[in-house]
């Protein structure tokens, strides 16, 4: 691919790392840098040597939001015209797991962001806030939506609510929105791991787990319910699940093939 101008990338066995590398701006989500995140997300879901992804900023900042000096001076037609942001979603539609690994600020857009991923692992000094009320906006990417999913009512209200209040790691792992809080210096790589433990299962598997959770959001209990048994019995037209299980009876270890 073309070079990038805001991102770092590299593989590691099936494991593909992207870096948010803003450091002047925090890692401020720019047009540009969604463009390149879009577009690099897209090439690893399509590699199929890739079995999942971890996405990281900087021990500073994960990302401090949305650009506000490139977003200051829009307005409301060419926002709706031109769906401005709405392109953010396409993260969304990645069917490989994808990890954040979050350090330091994660504000805004950029909480938003470690919240379309499928897992968060948090550094110690992460802080994670929707500050944009403060700037006379609202989230637009899911603060008012994901994070009440992730954290209940009360805690959404008060940190969209007041722009301030913020939460620290550890209280991001108490309230349900981060799975995990390492030393900072350990984060990345812990997600690493967790994405390898991933990458070496069988990915067609991995991807019916990924939708079969994601359906949760989105279906009544039933219909989920539904779905969930549905891509249980296909898992059986597979090579893996007869592996998986073959593996087991026979007291060895399971070699997928991802078919
Ligand atoms: N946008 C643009 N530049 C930024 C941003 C940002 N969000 N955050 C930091 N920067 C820049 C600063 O302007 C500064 O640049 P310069 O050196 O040229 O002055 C540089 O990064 C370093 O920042 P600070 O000097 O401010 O660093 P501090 O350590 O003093 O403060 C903070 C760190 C507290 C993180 C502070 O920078 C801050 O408050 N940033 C803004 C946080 C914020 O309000 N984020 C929300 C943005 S709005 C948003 O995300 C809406 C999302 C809507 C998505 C819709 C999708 C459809």
């Amino acid at each position: 691919s073309p070079k990038l101008e805001y991102l770092l990338t590299e593989t590691r066995g099936r494991v593909a790392v992207v870096t948010l590398h803003r450091p002047k701006a925090l890692n401020a989500l720019c047009n540009g840098l969604f463009v390149e995140l879009n577009q690099v997300l897209r090439e690893f879901d399509d590699n199929k040597d890739i079995g999942a992804i971890v996405i990281t900023g900087s021990e500073r900042a994960f990302a401090a939001g949305a650009d506000i000096k490139e977003m200051k001076d829009r307005g409301f037609i060419e926002n709706y015209a031109e769906d401005f942001l709405g392109h953010w979603t396409q993260i969304t539609k990645i069917r490989k797991p994808t990890i954040a690994a979050v350090n330091g600020f994660a504000l805004g857009g950029g909480c938003e962001l470690a919240m379309m991923c499928d897992i968060i692992y948090a550094g110690d000094k992460a802080v994670f806030g929707q500050p944009e009320i403060k700037l006379g906006t609202i989230p637009g990417a899911g603060g008012t939506q994901r994070l009440v999913r992730a954290i209940g009512k009360s805690k959404a209200m008060e940190m969209c609510l007041t722009g301030s209040v913020n939460l620290t790691a550890e209280e991001a792992e108490r309230a349900g929105l981060v799975s995990r809080v390492y030393p900072a210096d350990q984060v990345v790589d812990e997600a690493i791991k967790t994405a390898e433990k991933i990458g070496n299962l069988s990915l067609p598997i991995v991807q019916m787990v990924k939708d079969a959770i994601n359906q949760s959001f989105e279906v009544p209990l039933s219909g989920g319910l539904t779905f969930e048994r549905r891509l249980f019995h296909s898992t059986f037209a597979s090579k893996d699940q007869k592996e998986g299980m073959a593996a087991f009876a026979e007291k060895r270890k399971a070699n997928f093939t991802h078919n």
